[in-house]
């Protein structure tokens, strides 16, 4: 019989890909969980609707019952928990949500798991932001959790949850911790992609010869270690299939700012700039005509920031021989390419 694999969060960005991962890795049977919407969007799973071994799922993190009602019918064998209120800036106004969600969410499915299936091995997304306000670069798995927003905060109370259900039941359960990952599937309002979806817009709106808005962002010198999302389910997958239910941190051991990440998107449509001036008069311009490209608005600034991430996942490199495919400068291409065909279609379609 083949093995079932569950994967919630298949509308957004690691859900989707992690999908994919297992059609093309497995032979398992995969179940996508998605929520209840008005408006339900599945623009994300359009290349696995219709994989004859592919099943959606209706359910929620925030309803034991339907994940009890999940767990009971398909008996996985794997559960992959992605699904989050995973958008830290808006933490600060919904942080009851976000705790019930990524928090208890998580102590719903491993309660679901203890009862009606603990033979299933559980993953646990973990992230960065548990390090916060950073002790010291770079962050490995003995860094102390200190995190900087309510996002943070019930990202580590999932980490300590696992940990107990690891040792208390003995379920195969790991909370890997996810650096900063990205790609053509982020939501849009992630740092990344809302770089990457104007700089494909100004640079067409500059090709017919019209006026643009420049770009509005918040602090520009955070400094993130990003990756590529799809190298990250490799490493996933790994952890899960491991012998024994060792954590594991996953990132791409750089760190670079969000000015840098502007400047290389405007640089690949060929529009290189230049940032200059301070604080909330930072502004990035056109080499030639001194035109502003980007600039900051107060509005995106967070109540408390993270200032660096930097990550080591050496041991994961090292033990489970897992290897990213995609560079920083990969990750930018592919994801301003990836805008511009969008904004070359919404351009052109009749
Ligand atoms: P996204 O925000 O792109 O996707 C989140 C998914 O969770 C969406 O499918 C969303 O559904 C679903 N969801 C939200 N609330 C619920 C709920 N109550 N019940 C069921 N589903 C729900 O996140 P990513 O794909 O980027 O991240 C995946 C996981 O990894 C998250 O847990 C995130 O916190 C974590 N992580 C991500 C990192 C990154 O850089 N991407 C780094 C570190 C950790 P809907 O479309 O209905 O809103
Ligand atoms: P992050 O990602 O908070 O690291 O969380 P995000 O892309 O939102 O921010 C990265 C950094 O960029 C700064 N920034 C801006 N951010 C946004 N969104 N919009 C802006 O205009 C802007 N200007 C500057 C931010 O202040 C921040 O420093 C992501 C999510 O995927 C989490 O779910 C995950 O756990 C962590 O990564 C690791």
């Amino acid at each position: 019989m083949k093995k079932k694999t569950l994967v919630t969060g298949i509308t957004g960005q690691d859900g989707p890909n992690m999908v994919d991962y297992l059609l093309t890795e497995t032979d398992h049977l995969v179940f996508g969980m998605s929520r209840r919407s008005s408006n339900i969007n599945l623009s994300n799973c359009e290349s696995f609707l219709n994989n004859e071994r592919f099943q959606l799922v209706y359910g929620d993190l925030t309803d034991g019952g339907s994940l009890d009602r999940i767990v009971q019918e398909i008996q996985p064998d794997y559960f992959v928990n992605f699904a989050a209120n995973s958008f830290v800036g808006c933490s600060w106004d919904m942080p009851e949500h976000v705790m019930d969600t990524n928090a208890l969410g998580t102590l719903r499915c491993l309660e679901s798991i203890r009862r009606f299936q603990p033979k299933c091995r559980f993953y646990s997304a973990g992230s960065s932001e548990e390090m916060g306000d950073v002790d010291y670069s770079p962050q490995d798995k003995v860094h102390p959790p200190k995190p900087r927003s309510p996002y943070g905060v019930s990202k580590v109370a999932a980490r300590f949850l696992t940990k107990v259900y690891r040792e208390s039941y003995d379920i195969f359960a790991v909370h890997g911790i996810l650096f900063n990952h990205e790609g053509v599937r982020r939501g849009e309002e992630f740092v990344t992609r809302k770089i990457t979806k104007s700089v494909a817009n100004i640079k067409l709106t500059i090709d017919k010869g019209e006026k643009f808005e420049p770009l509005q962002l918040g602090n520009v010198e955070a400094k993130r270690d990003w990756s590529d999302s799809e190298d990250f389910m490799d490493g996933i997958w790994k952890m899960l299939i491991q012998s024994t239910p060792k954590e594991y941190i996953l990132s791409s051991n750089e760190t670079h700012t969000v000015k840098e990440f502007v400047s290389l998107a405007f640089q690949e449509v060929g529009i290189p700039g230049l940032w200059s001036g301070e604080g909330l008069d930072e502004k990035f311009r056109t080499h030639e005509e001194n035109k502003i490209l980007a600039e900051i608005n107060e509005e995106f600034y967070r109540p408390a920031e993270v200032a660096i991430l930097h990550g080591d996942s050496t041991p994961i490199r090292e033990e489970l021989g897992w290897k990213p495919q995609f560079s920083f400068q990969d990750l930018v291409k592919r994801m301003v390419n990836n805008d511009l065909e969008i904004a070359k279609k919404r351009t052109f379609s009749p």
